[in-house]
């Protein structure tokens, strides 16, 4: 699947951003400015697992001569972190190539501008050239929002550790402090936060789009410190106990969702997005204070239950972007737009998590499931496309090549069916973008855990 992918990006997207698979062409989202090869540096740490070697070289060639940062756009912060900076710091810790170390500092010192606000909140979008920033301008009053300030962290780290220039850390440890200093409605992280004046913005909180990857942050930037960063602990176990009380629901067959809330008001919706949950929660069950391991894996393999049964109960037997608990129905979208699949990895992340902790053999039957879903529903002459109506009985393609099954949905396939000690989790740690990053022991340097 990773060689179909790739081959046919090569043949016909080769230096831009993704590819559209029927119409064997380039494809360019506005999200990386006019930074290319987004594919390139996402699929990069994924060849090297899989031992494509070849491939590596070749991407390795194109970042060495053609990956350039000197562009005069704009970027989303948050992607151009997770994709480029986060794929950058995997290649180099998987490769020891010195390039991937050199462009992700160059990266992470191009985008340190986001900052300059009068909190330190960074802006969601930054001019690369000018340094100029500003916020979305549909989000809430000029908020920044929590998914994206809260999801650069485990990187951040990496290039205060890389360059030597404790700038970085820095700027994400001041993150928290704004956040730790901010009353919490019941406990909870809205969405959004206004980098000006430190005040929230509206009080919706999701644990998946606009929020999801700032809680697995906190997770892993305990982890990622090998569990010395007590206060990124418990910020995690603290709001993981806020979403259990104020946001975790069963439905009436007993199927356990996160649901929405909106100024205090549930919205008995989940998304694609809010299913990688299944695996942080697993992931982060060891640590829980108190004797709530037990329990946090049990709620960690109903969401995973939850969210094989929102592919089970399509006709594609592929996930839709989101599904309700509402008006008589369960793990079924209703809304038209809420119908899509465009080849995304949270359900997929979640078997890979569960089938690490448990051994049960149905995360990967259910894996195998999501297989020969896409090979059948979702693999084209020119690659994989997304699908526009997962309750259609054929595909409707929606045309795109997602960067994110390259470096993500592949990635967690191939380590759903590898054994455990390929990427063992006592030494990586998976950024929001499936780029492992190493732990950080005290006592080591550069390179501390080269692939095995
Ligand atoms: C990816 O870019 C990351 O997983 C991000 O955290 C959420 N969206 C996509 C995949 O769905």
């Amino acid at each position: 699947m990773m060689k179909h992918a790739w081959d046919s990006y090569k043949r016909y997207a080769w230096g831009s951003n993704e590819l559209r698979p029927v119409s064997k062409q380039g494809h360019s989202s506005n999200l990386f400015g006019d930074i290319k090869g987004a594919t390139i540096v996402d699929a990069l740490d994924t060849l090297y697992i899989m031992e494509m070697f070849e491939e590596f070289d070749a991407a390795t060639d194109w970042v060495e001569k053609s990956l350039d940062f000197n562009v005069n756009a704009e970027v989303s912060v948050f992607e151009v972190n997770i994709r480029f900076v986060g794929g950058l710091l995997s290649a180099y810790y998987l490769s020891g190539k010195e390039v991937f170390r050199r462009k992700a500092v160059e990266l992470g010192e191009k985008l340190l501008p986001a900052f300059k606000t009068p909190t330190g909140i960074p802006w969601a979008l930054l001019n690369l050239k000018s340094g100029i920033g500003r916020n979305w301008p549909w989000a809430s009053g000029g908020s920044s929002i929590l998914a994206e300030y809260g999801t650069l962290h485990l990187e951040f780290m990496h290039l205060s550790r890389l360059s030597g220039n404790p700038e970085f850390a820095q700027k994400v440890m001041n993150i928290r402090k704004v956040l730790n200093r901010l009353e919490k409605p019941q406990g909870l992280y809205p969405n959004y936060l206004n980098p000006n004046s430190g005040q929230w913005g509206q009080h919706h909180v999701s644990v998946g789009g606009l929020g999801d990857s700032f809680y697995e942050y906190l997770l892993k930037a305990w982890l990622m410190s090998d569990k010395t960063d007590e206060e990124g602990k418990k910020m995690y176990y603290d709001a993981l106990q806020a979403i259990e009380t104020n946001l975790m629901r069963k439905s009436s067959s007993g199927l356990t969702y996160i649901a929405e809330w909106k100024g205090g008001l549930l919205e008995h919706k989940m998304g694609h997005l809010t299913c990688f949950a299944g695996g942080m929660i697993a992931l982060g069950a060891d640590g829980a204070p108190g004797d709530k391991t037990g329990h946090q894996m049990e709620q960690a393999a109903e969401i995973a239950r939850t969210c094989h049964e929102s592919y089970a109960r399509t006709t594609l037997k592929l996930g839709p972007e989101a599904f309700r608990f509402d008006g008589g129905v369960e793990a079924i979208a209703t809304r038209q737009n809420e119908k899509y699949f465009i080849l995304r990895p949270e359900v997929i992340e979640t078997y890979m998590y569960m089938w690490r902790f448990t051994h049960d053999p149905k995360y990967r039957e259910w894996g195998w499931e999501a297989v020969q879903a896409l090979e059948q529903h979702c693999r084209v002459e020119g690659g994989y496309s997304g699908v526009r109506d997962v309750y259609a009985s054929s595909p409707n393609y929606d045309d795109v090549q997602q960067s994110f099954y390259l470096a993500e949905t592949l990635k967690y396939l191939y380590l759903l069916f590898s054994d455990d000690d390929h990427l063992p989790f006592e030494h990586w740690v998976f950024n929001t973008e499936a780029h492992p990053l190493p732990v950080m022991r005290k006592d080591k340097t550069d390179r501390p855990n080269e692939v095995e």
